[in-house]
């Protein structure tokens, strides 16, 4: 549903054509100065036939969904469907087809713990022997934590340059089914490190590449390392740090912008605890929150 705008000479003369054209009950969205002239402009929707659930689109303008989207999805004749429509697909590890699985995303986006997370998982799920590889050799104290990870989970653990990749590769064939390979949070400005990613992507092949960005990231930011993941042929979005936002718009967002499905959701700092297929029919409830 489109919203209009209606101008006039004061605020009470655009309530009025309001009032002509959609009804006593139009919802008014705003009411401000139009740009370049000395009217007043209010901007309002028809009230919708049958049931307009009102705490709707407060609740999805509180996670910071832009307008139009709010609206239309609150005047849908089923929300939630909507929403879950508009969420997509899911794309999830497949074992025993996907064997290795790669995290790219910003630094401090939680890409390390969702990979542990991940084969906490596939361990107690599949049974399957993990291996760790870290092409982080950027951050000071990295290698400390794939020793505390290996210990904690019960891994192979390896740090390693990427040209290094493939002879450790070969040398866990053997031992390990399942290889998750952990990147350095890179800035999505600079073109070098870019293609440093691109680099590391190219030399490990992963069946599951999955771009790992947290709901408390900048939305522009955010929307710029979409760009990047896109590029970088991601085959899903992973959002972390689900527990520390109230606005979860971000995820319905970047989903619409980088045409990527969604995987899973992270939403606390243990390690055992927190990941979640982002399954659309329950996010979409989330969002709509009370309301839906
Ligand atoms: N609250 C919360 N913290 C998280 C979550 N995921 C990661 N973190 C924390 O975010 C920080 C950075 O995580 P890390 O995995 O090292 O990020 P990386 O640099 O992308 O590998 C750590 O303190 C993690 O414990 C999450 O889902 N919820
Ligand atoms: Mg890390």
């Amino acid at each position: 549903m489109q919203a209009r705008a209606f101008r006039a000479a004061t605020t009470h003369e655009a309530l009025a054509l309001v009032s002509r054209e959609f009804g006593p009950d139009a919802l008014i969205l705003e009411t401000r100065r139009a740009p370049a002239s000395r009217h007043v402009e209010v901007l309002a929707v028809p009230a919708s036939r049958g049931s307009w659930e009102p705490g709707l689109l407060p609740a999805l303008l509180a996670h910071g969904v832009d307008l139009s989207l709010a609206l239309e999805l609150a005047l849908s004749p089923h929300p939630a469907q909507a929403l879950g429509a508009r969420l997509g697909r899911l794309r999830l590890l497949d074992w025993p087809r996907d064997r290795r699985v790669m995290a790219v995303g910003p630094t401090g986006a939680g890409k390390t713990t969702a990979l542990a997370k991940l084969a906490a998982r596939a361990r107690s799920a599949h049974g399957c022997r993990v291996g760790l590889v870290n092409l982080d050799t950027v951050r000071p104290g990295a290698q400390e934590q794939g020793r505390i990870l290996a210990r904690l989970l019960d891994l192979e653990i390896a740090t390693c340059e990427p040209a290094r990749l493939p002879g450790l590769l070969e040398e866990w064939g053997g031992r390990v089914d399942l290889v998750l390979a952990d990147t350095p949070g890179r800035n999505p400005r600079l073109p070098e490190q870019c293609e440093q990613l691109e680099a590391m992507v190219a030399s490990f092949s992963p069946q599951l590449l999955l771009g790992v960005i947290p709901v408390t990231m900048d939305r522009q930011d955010a929307l710029r390392w979409g760009e990047v993941l896109r590029d970088l042929g991601c085959s899903a979005l992973l959002f972390t740090k689900l527990d520390e936002s109230e606005r979860w718009g971000l995820v319905l967002e970047m989903v619409a912008k980088t045409g990527l499905p969604l995987s899973y959701l992270t939403s606390s700092q243990d390690l055992w605890e927190g990941l979640e297929p982002a399954a659309p029919e329950v996010l979409a409830r989330r969002l709509l929150g009370e309301a839906a």
